[in-house]
C-alpha cells in the first residue's frame, strides 16, 4: 500500500435527524486535516466530496427507514470510490456525513478483502427498520452491514462480514432491539463500563484480538464516542463518553497494533460545534490512528 490517503468526502444527513452533519467534511478540512496529515509523512490526497442532492429536495418516504433510496445511491458511490482508492493502492479516509455512510465504506473496503471493523460509538447502530425508535437510518448501519432483518435483502448493503469480525467499542447508549442483536447475533460488545472497569487500553487490545482481518481492520469513528465535553459538535450526544485522552490512547493502540486499511470520522456537526473543536479533534484522533508518533 502506498502512503497515500485518499479523503473522500460524503456530505450527507439522510440517516440523521438533525441537519448539519452534511457540512462534517467542510468542517474537517477547514481545520487542517490536509497539513496535519501531511507531517504524519504520508501524502493527502483530496479527492473532493461525493454529490449528494440536499435534504430539502427529497421525501423522507417510509418513517421507518427515512430517506433510504438516496442514503442507497451515496453509499453505492461510496462504496465505489472506496474501492477504487483501494485498488489503487492508497488508505481511504471517509468524512462523514452521518453515520450511514459507513453502509458505502465498510462495503467498498470489503469488496475482495478480508477485514475486520471496530465501531467506536455511543451507540449501537443496530437497530433495524422493525426496532428503531427514530427511522433514522444511521441507527442502523451496523445493522445493515450484517445483514439484520430486512437489510439481508438488500444487495447494496451486503458485506459478507462475518460479525465475529467485528467488534463494537464503547456503547453507552442500546436501545431494547440492539440489546437483542447483540445477543442474537453474538456480536462483541465493549461497553463503556468495561472501559471504567478495565481501562481503554486493555479493552482496545480485546477487541482487535477479536476483529483482525487478513487485510486489515476498517476504523469506523462516531464522534459521539467521546464526551461530549471535548466534542459537543454531534448530532445525538451522550454523556459519559471517553476522555480526550483515552480516546487517543485507543486509536494509538490500533495504529499500534492492526494495519488500518479503511478509516472514516463521522456525525461531526459544525453547527452545533465549539469553535470547530470537534472537528479538530476528529483529525487528531485519526492522527492517532495512522500512527502519530509523540517522540
Ligand atoms: N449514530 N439508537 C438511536 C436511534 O435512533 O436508532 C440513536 C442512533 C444514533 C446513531 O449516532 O450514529
Ligand atoms: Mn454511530
Ligand atoms: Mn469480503
Ligand atoms: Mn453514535
Amino acid at each position: 500500500m502506498s502512503d497515500t490517503i485518499r479523503i473522500l468526502g460524503a456530505p450527507t444527513d439522510y440517516g440523521a435527524s438533525r441537519r448539519g452533519v452534511d457540512m462534517g467534511p467542510s468542517a474537517i478540512r477547514y481545520a487542517g486535516l490536509a497539513a496535519t496529515l501531511s507531517t504524519l509523512g504520508v501524502d493527502p490526497l483530496d479527492a473532493g466530496d461525493l454529490s449528494v442532492p440536499p435534504v430539502e429536495a427529497d421525501d423522507p418516504g417510509r418513517a421507518d427507514a427515512k430517506y433510504l433510496p438516496a442514503i442507497e445511491s451515496v453509499c453505492t458511490e461510496l462504496a465505489d470510490r472506496v474501492a477504487d482508492a483501494l485498488a489503487d493502492g492508497d488508505r481511504p479516509l471517509v468524512l462523514g456525513g452521518d453515520h450511514s455512510v459507513a453502509i458505502g465504506s465498510v462495503v467498498g473496503s470489503t469488496r475482495d478483502a478480508d477485514i475486520g471493523v471496530l465501531w467506536f460509538d455511543a451507540h449501537g447502530d443496530l437497530n433495524t427498520p422493525a426496532t428503531t425508535p427514530s427511522g433514522n437510518v444511521h441507527g442502523m448501519a451496523l445493522a445493515a452491514l450484517l445483514g439484520h432483518g430486512e437489510f439481508a435483502s438488500m444487495s447494496w448493503t451486503g458485506t459478507g462480514i462475518d460479525p465475529e469480525n467485528v467488534a463494537l467499542v464503547g456503547v453507552r447508549d442500546l436501545d431494547p432491539g440492539e440489546r437483542e442483536a447483540i445477543r442474537d447475533h453474538g456480536i462483541t460488545t465493549f461497553s463503556i463500563s468495561e472501559i471504567d472497569r478495565r481501562g481503554v487500553t486493555s479493552v482496545v487490545e480485546d477487541a482487535l484480538d477479536v476483529v483482525t482481518g487478513r487485510d486489515g481492520v476498517h476504523v469506523s469513528l462516531d464522534l459521539d464516542w467521546i464526551d461530549p465535553t471535548e466534542a459537543p459538535g454531534v448530532g445525538t450526544p451522550v454523556r459519559g463518553g471517553v476522555t480526550y485522552r483515552e480516546a487517543h490512547a485507543a486509536l494509538e493502540r490500533v495504529a499500534d497494533e492492526a494495519t488500518v486499511r479503511s478509516l472514516e470520522l463521522v456525525e461531526v456537526n459544525p453547527i452545533l460545534d465549539d469553535h470547530n473543536r470537534t472537528a479538530e479533534l476528529a483529525i487528531e484522533l485519526a492522527a492517532s490512528a495512522l500512527g502519530k508518533q509523540i517522540l
